[in-house]
């Protein structure tokens, strides 16, 4: 039987969220920090723990199929290979720092000057894009010391909450790029493959929807129950019942997490009462 290799980190930031989207996707595998691979029991597909930096070399190779990756580590290592969706957890964005005390103004300030990154490759680009040329020392990992220990005069690393960077005396002031987690997948998956990858794509999406949307009930005027229809559209039309009270209604919908506030505000200007919200489980589209 065909089955679908998918490729996730094997331990760091990623795993935990990782797996637990696979698991919402209905794939029930065992997990566990010292193993290699792990075949899920009820969906044609094979798990492969790995190091992430390692990912897009083995999806481009195939020996995995598919991997779930930073999309900086993506960038950087410019394989042969497609993003094939974004996967909502994992933000963070990749930035220029520099010392606290620095009058920075523009990327002039870079002209010359050594910068300290994991990320030589998206750096350069960056670089070029701004037409400054800098000195890159690529360096493996904790960047952020680099600055005091006179090694460079700037750094480019993953920012997250940007506590690191102000514990080392750092300040934020350029965002090269924004990463979070995402789907990549080789070229020419084969047709048998290709379907496997179709469905389990068609269940994220359906896990991404429901956790950014809301089921919301509420009661409301009759007069109320047009306008209210325009606030809360949901996918066709609101669900409109009658309660026993005359003259007032039962409103059901969904709606986007993204203004979500807004709407409740809006909502209850209109006259809505005893609104509800409820977690959605899966959101077919
Ligand atoms: O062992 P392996 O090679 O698989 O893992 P790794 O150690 O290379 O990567 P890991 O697990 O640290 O990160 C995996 C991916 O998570 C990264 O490639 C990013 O896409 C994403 N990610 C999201 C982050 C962060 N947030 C993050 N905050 N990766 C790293 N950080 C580090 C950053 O390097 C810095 O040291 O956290 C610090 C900054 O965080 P704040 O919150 O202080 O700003
Ligand atoms: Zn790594």
């Amino acid at each position: 039987m065909t089955k679908l290799k998918i490729a996730v980190q094997k331990s760091g930031r990623l795993q935990e969220k990782t797996v637990a989207l696979l698991k919402e996707c209905g794939l029930s595998f065992n997990n566990g920090p010292n193993r290699l691979k792990a075949d899920a029991h009820n969906f044609p597909a094979e798990i492969l723990y790995l190091r992430d930096d390692d990912i897009p070399q083995y999806v481009q190779d195939g020996v995995a199929d598919v991997g779930i990756v930073g999309e900086n580590v993506f960038v950087e290592k410019r394989k042969d290979i497609d993003l094939i969706e974004r996967l909502d957890f994992a933000k963070c964005r990749l930035s220029i720092a520099v010392a606290k005390s620095i009058d920075y103004e523009s990327t002039d300030f870079l002209q010359g000057r050594k910068i300290a990154t994991s990320y030589p490759v998206i750096v350069q680009k960056f670089l070029d894009d701004n037409g400054v040329s800098a000195e890159i020392h690529e360096i493996s990992g904790s960047v952020e010391i680099a600055p005091g220990i006179g090694l460079a005069d700037a750094i480019c690393d993953i920012v997250s909450t940007g506590s690191t960077l102000l514990g080392n005396g750092l300040k934020e002031v350029e965002t090269v790029m924004k990463s979070e987690a995402i789907l990549v997948s080789g070229k020419n998956l084969g047709s048998d493959k290709q379907q496997i990858l179709d469905q389990l794509i068609f269940r994220i999406k359906s896990v991404k929807a429901a956790k950014n949307n809301k089921y919301l009930l509420l009661n409301a005027p009759n007069e109320s129950i047009e306008t209210i229809t325009k606030v809360m559209p949901g996918m066709k039309s609101p669900t409109v019942t009658p309660l026993q009270e005359p003259g007032w209604s039962s409103l059901h919908s969904v709606v986007n997490e993204d203004d979500f506030w807004n709407k409740i505000d809006q909502l209850k200007s209109l006259g809505a009462q005893g609104i509800l919200v409820v977690p959605i489980e899966k959101m077919i589209l």
